[in-house]
C-alpha cells in the first residue's frame, strides 16, 4: 500500500515538474514591490534591442533616406501596408545566434536585455497563434526569435524581457489612419480616436501580450511603447498592468504601459494616479537625480533600428560616462543595438560594447547595486555611492595632482579603484578634501577613487 502511495506521489511530482518545465514561468512567489525591483535596480546596464523587417530596410526606399529612427521606415518612407509586408515575407536573418548576442552583452556588463518582440510595423519575433504576422507564418525564418533568445539568456544568467509596441500599423483595427484627420502613429488631436482599438486591444494586443508571459519562462520587464495615439486609454493601461502582473506577479513593467507621461517625456508628469514602476527618458539624461525609478534609453548612433547611413556613432568615452552620470543619478542605462537584416550586430556597435566591457570588468565595483550621489555633481566628474564607500569617478584628470572632493566626506581609505594596493594621502580643508593622486589618470575614459568612510 506503501508503495503504491510512493508511486502515485512520485507520479505527481513528475507530472507537476514536467509542467512547470514547458512553459510556466517559475518564480511565482509574490514579492514586495521593493524586493521585486531589486535586481532591476541593482543591474544599472542593459541592452535594448531593436530588431525586426525594418531591418532589412535600413531606413532607405530608392534616394531616399528616412529621417531619424530607421525602424519608421514604413511610416517615413511612405509604404503602404501591402507594399511592406514584402519585408517580413523576405526575414531570413540566418546568422542570428541568441548565444552569440547574449554573449556580447554580457561582457559588455550588461544584465539585461529588452528585445523588441513587436514594433510599431506590427510584425513580430515570436510564434503567435493570435496572428500570422510573425516570424514563423510570413517570413522564410521560421525559427522563433524570442524563444532562442530567452533560452540564452536563462542560460547565460541574464535576465529576459521584451518590448512590445501598442502601436500597430498592420493590424487594420488599429490603423487609426482609417478615420478622418487621424495622423498615423503620432496623432495629437485627441478628439479623433479609432472605434475599432479596444477590439485589438481586447482580441489582439493582450493575447499577445499573454503568450509572451506564458510561453518564455520568466520575463524580467515588459517595456511598452506607443502609449501617445488617444485610442490607447488609461483604463487599458491599468487594466493591462494588472493582467501582467496576474500572470507573473514579479514581472517590472515601464510606465509607458499607462498615461502618464504628457507626450514624450520620459517620467510621469500628468495629473493623476498611473500604473507603471518606473521612468523612461528617452535620448537624454535628466540633469540631476530623480527620487523615484527610472532607466535611460539611448542609441549608439541616432536610430534605434539598423541604419547603415548613420555615421554619428557616439564615442566609447562618452558613453561610458554616460553609464556613470546614469548611476550617478540614480537611473538605469538601456543602450540600443540595430543589428541588421541578416542578424548581424554591427561593427561599430560591437567595438563599442567591448570597449564598456574592458571598463565595467575594471570597474564595475562602482556602478553595480550603487546608488546615485549624496553630493552635488563635481566639476571633475561624478559620484556614486554603495554601503560606506563613495566612489569618485573621474573624467578630467587634475592637471596639479590634486583630485578636490567634497568637504562633507570624511574619508578613512583612499584608493584607486583600479590599485587597490596603494594608499593614496587625503587631506581636508574647510572648503574641500584634497586627494594626491597619480600625475597620470589610470584610466583614459573614467578612473575611479574609491573613498571609504568613516
Ligand atoms: O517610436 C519609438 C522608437 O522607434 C523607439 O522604439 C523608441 C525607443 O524608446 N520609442 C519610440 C518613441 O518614443
Amino acid at each position: 500500500m506503501k508503495t503504491l502511495k510512493n508511486i502515485l506521489l512520485f507520479g505527481l511530482i513528475l507530472v507537476l515538474n514536467t509542467n512547470v518545465g514547458l512553459a510556466q514561468p517559475s518564480s511565482d512567489k509574490k514579492l514586495s514591490d521593493d524586493e521585486r525591483m531589486e535586481w532591476w535596480r541593482d543591474s544599472k546596464f542593459g541592452m535594448f534591442i531593436h530588431w525586426g523587417a525594418y531591418s532589412i530596410v535600413g531606413g532607405e526606399r530608392g534616394t531616399k533616406i528616412a529621417g531619424g529612427g530607421a525602424e519608421w521606415a514604413m511610416d517615413k518612407l511612405d509604404y503602404t501596408v501591402e507594399e511592406y509586408e514584402k519585408f517580413p515575407k523576405m526575414f531570413n536573418p540566418v546568422m542570428f545566434d541568441a548565444d552569440a548576442w547574449v554573449t556580447m552583452a554580457k561582457n559588455a556588463g550588461m544584465k539585461y536585455i529588452v528585445i523588441t518582440s513587436k514594433h510599431h510595423e506590427g510584425f513580430g519575433l515570436w510564434d503567435s497563434k493570435v496572428s500570422d504576422y510573425d516570424v514563423m507564418d510570413t517570413s522564410p525564418f521560421k525559427r522563433d526569435i524570442i524563444k532562442e533568445l530567452s533560452e540564452a539568456c536563462k542560460k547565460q544568467g541574464i535576465k529576459f524581457c521584451f518590448y512590445y509596441s501598442i502601436v500597430d500599423w498592420h493590424h487594420p483595427q488599429a490603423q487609426g489612419n482609417l478615420y478622418p484627420n487621424y495622423n498615423i502613429a503620432q496623432n495629437d488631436d485627441p478628439t479623433v480616436t479609432n472605434p475599432d482599438f479596444p477590439k485589438y486591444y481586447k482580441n489582439y494586443m493582450k493575447p499577445q501580450v499573454e503568450e509572451l508571459l506564458t510561453n518564455y519562462g520568466d520575463v524580467g520587464v515588459v517595456w511598452f511603447d506607443g502609449d501617445w495615439i488617444p485610442d490607447y486609454t488609461t483604463k487599458m493601461g491599468k487594466d493591462l498592468y494588472k493582467f501582467i502582473r496576474k500572470i507573473q506577479p514579479n514581472t517590472i513593467v515601464n510606465n509607458r504601459v499607462d498615461k502618464g507621461r504628457t507626450g514624450m517625456d520620459g517620467m510621469n508628469n500628468n495629473e493623476g494616479e498611473f500604473a507603471g514602476d518606473f521612468g523612461t527618458p528617452e535620448q537624454e539624461i535628466p540633469d540631476t537625480g530623480i527620487d523615484s525609478d527610472w532607466e535611460a534609453c539611448m542609441t549608439m548612433n541616432g536610430s534605434w533600428g539598423y541604419k547603415p547611413s548613420d555615421n554619428k556613432w557616439k564615442s566609447n568615452e562618452d558613453l561610458i560616462q554616460k553609464l556613470v552620470d546614469i548611476v550617478s543619478k540614480g537611473g538605469n542605462f538601456l543602450l540600443n543595438i540595430g543589428p541588421d537584416g541578416f542578424g548581424r550586430f554591427p561593427s561599430e556597435s560591437i567595438r563599442r560594447l567591448n570597449a564598456m566591457g574592458e571598463w565595467t570588468k575594471k570597474n564595475g565595483e562602482a556602478i553595480y547595486g550603487a546608488s546615485a550621489s549624496p553630493y552635488e555633481k563635481p566639476k571633475w566628474g561624478r559620484y556614486t555611492k554603495k554601503d560606506n564607500v563613495i566612489y569618485a569617478h573621474v573624467f578630467d584628470w587634475p592637471t596639479d595632482g590634486l583630485l578636490k572632493l567634497n568637504k562633507d566626506i570624511k574619508a578613512k581609505k583612499v584608493t584607486l579603484l583600479a590599485n587597490p594596493n596603494i594608499d593614496l594621502n587625503s587631506i581636508a580643508t574647510s572648503r574641500e578634501v584634497l586627494v594626491d593622486v597619480p600625475m597620470l589618470a589610470p584610466d583614459s575614459t573614467v578612473s575611479v577613487v574609491k573613498i571609504e568612510l568613516q
